[in-house]
């Protein structure tokens, strides 16, 4: 049966062949189409401060794809397209990479197990991922709290102005 994904993508380095983040994350575009999953749209990239300990800026984008495959395989579809780009699995969390591919959002609802959990546990507090994901699907809902992506966009832009009235 056709599934369909919202997957999130971030780079911060360069790749010696592609390139600058932004081409890192064209040609994984392309690495997805070849492993067989159909790319219905993709969001414009937008770049964003890094958050967690790495300094460099990150490009970010996030795209519609359907496929047969079901989450645990698409994982492994995106995991090896990670270690394609010369991303090595272990290393500190949230360092700088060249390519991160997450599934944000699957049109089954929920998945857990003890490698995979889709939502995604983050992206519900990540602007660089509601941002493009909104743009794209503004009307998908999250099955565990019910909201839509442009809810769940707008609630988090409320959350940060709300902080920084209270830090001034
Ligand atoms: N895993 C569990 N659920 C999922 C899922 N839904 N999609 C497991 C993908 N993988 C999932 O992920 C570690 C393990 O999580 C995987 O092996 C898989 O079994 P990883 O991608 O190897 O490591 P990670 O990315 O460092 O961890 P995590 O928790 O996914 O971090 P995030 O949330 O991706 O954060 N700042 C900016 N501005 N932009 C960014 O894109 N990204 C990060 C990474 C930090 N700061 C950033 C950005
Ligand atoms: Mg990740």
């Amino acid at each position: 049966m056709r599934q369909r994904y919202l997957i999130a993508l971030g780079s911060n380095q360069r790749h010696h062949r592609h390139g600058p983040p932004e081409r890192v994350l064209a040609a994984a575009l392309d690495a997805l189409a070849q492993a067989g999953m159909k790319v219905e749209a993709a969001a414009p990239l937008i770049r964003s401060a890094p958050i967690g300990p790495s300094l460099r800026r990150y490009a970010n984008g996030a795209v519609l794809v359907t496929s047969e495959l079901m989450p645990d395989e698409l994982l492994a579809v995106v995991k090896d397209i990670e270690r394609q780009f010369g991303r090595r699995p272990g290393g500190q969390r949230w360092a700088s990479r060249v390519l991160d591919l997450d599934i944000a959002l699957w049109s089954g609802g929920a998945w857990s197990s003890p490698d995979l959990t889709v939502p995604h546990a983050a992206f519900r507090n990540r602007d660089f991922v509601l941002g493009p994901a909104a743009a794209l699907a503004p009307r998908w809902r999250d099955p565990l709290t019910g909201l839509s992506l442009r809810q769940l966009k707008a609630r988090l832009t409320r959350r940060a102005r709300i902080r920084k009235r209270a830090v001034r």
